[in-house]
């Protein structure tokens, strides 16, 4: 299943129109002085976020744009007229790279959020600049510069409704790969996955949500340890943080040290992230007799006033009672 959604394209922007060579000639004057116009610029592309777009599809059958040409100046003094600007409707999400060096020019992440992709060229004088005390009929001029072309990689980020964070190890992957057809990498080390990944979960034929499981993090991660927070920013517009938790210790202080960890990332990457919606989610119960599971639950629970669960991935258990919650709470946020 391919989630992102990519094109490339190439923009050229107008070029600049040249300035017009010209002198007077009206009946019984019989030198009339220079009067040639300047051009006028070329138009440039621009690139605009749009809210309700939600796919490049568009960009299969079009994948060149270009600006129109800024006029020639002209005789009388006239200006050229200028190219007129390109505009591309972009969604909300995509991410402009340079083709060339792989550079990010721009995450559009917000409606109206716009960009230059390709600068129109600047317009050339006429010779009517040039005239001066010692040049009265000069026949110099200059042309309009070339306006720039470049190429672009588009890539639209799919927005996740929900995030999965927790420290390495704990089992993200494994939920992931339990509640939705995505197989990300799974074993049993720190640090296995090194870069998002999206899943889709499918509640029946036409509803579903996306969950993106990001790296774990560790304490001092808001300060570089480990692999940083920056994949803190593939979560930040979801709606529901599932924070999963490795219980296989048993104890209970240990669990919620390591439930405080994140949560003092999270808080150090931004209040609005901590702020938001966070369930609990305590995995790996299939390694406990059912009367200690019990005890650690009556321990734990008491301690949040969150959603919490209990959940195995080898044995499936608590999941669908998690999806179906998740379910119900992203279809409030919203149908509101
Ligand atoms: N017994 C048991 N093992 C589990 C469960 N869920 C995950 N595991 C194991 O825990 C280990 C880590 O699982 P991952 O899903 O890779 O963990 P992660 O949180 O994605 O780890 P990072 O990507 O490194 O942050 C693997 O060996 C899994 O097989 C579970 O419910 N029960
Ligand atoms: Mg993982």
């Amino acid at each position: 299943m391919k989630f992102i959604d990519e094109t490339v394209i190439s923009v050229k922007a107008g070029n600049g129109g040249d300035g017009c060579l010209s002198f007077r000639r009206e009946k019984y004057i019989p030198f009339g002085g220079p009067d040639g116009g300047d051009g006028g610029n070329g138009g440039s592309v621009i690139a605009v976020a749009r809210d309700g777009l939600n796919t490049l599809a568009d960009f299969r059958n079009q994948n060149e744009f270009r600006a129109s040409n800024g006029e020639r100046g002209g005789g009388k003094n006239k200006k050229g007229k200028a190219g007129d600007n390109l505009i591309i409707e972009l969604p909300v999400g995509s991410v402009i790279y340079d083709d060339e060096s792989g550079n990010e020019v721009c995450d559009l992440d917000s409606d109206g959020q716009n960009i230059e992709l390709a600068k129109g060229g600047d317009f050339g004088l006429g010779n009517t600049r040039f005239k001066s005390s010692t040049n009265r009929a000069p026949r110099k001029i200059t042309k309009g510069t070339k306006g720039e072309i470049k190429k672009y990689r588009i890539v639209l980020k799919v927005l996740a409704d929900v995030g999965l964070v927790g420290l390495p190890n704990v089992g993200k992957s494994s939920i992931l790969a339990a509640i939705s057809m995505a197989k990300p990498k799974i074993a049993d080390y720190e640090f296995t996955t090194l870069h998002p990944n999206l899943g889709v979960v499918l509640m029946n034929e036409y509803e579903k949500f996306v969950v993106a499981d990001i790296p774990g993090l560790i304490k001092g991660a808001s300060s570089g340890s480990g692999l940083g927070i920056q994949f803190l920013k593939h979560i930040s517009r979801t709606k529901l943080l599932l924070h999963v938790i490795d219980i296989t210790n048993n104890n209970t202080n240990k669990i919620v040290n390591d439930i405080a960890v994140i949560e003092t990332e999270l808080k150090n990457y931004d209040d609005k992230l901590y702020n938001m919606n966070r369930w609990y989610v305590f995995n790996k119960t299939d390694l406990f007799e059912e009367k200690d599971l019990i005890s650690l639950k009556n321990s734990i629970v008491k301690n949040y006033d969150s959603n919490v669960y209990f959940t195995s991935t080898v044995n499936k258990k608590g999941l669908d009672e998690m999806c179906s919650d998740v379910w119900d709470h992203l279809r409030d946020i919203y149908n509101d």
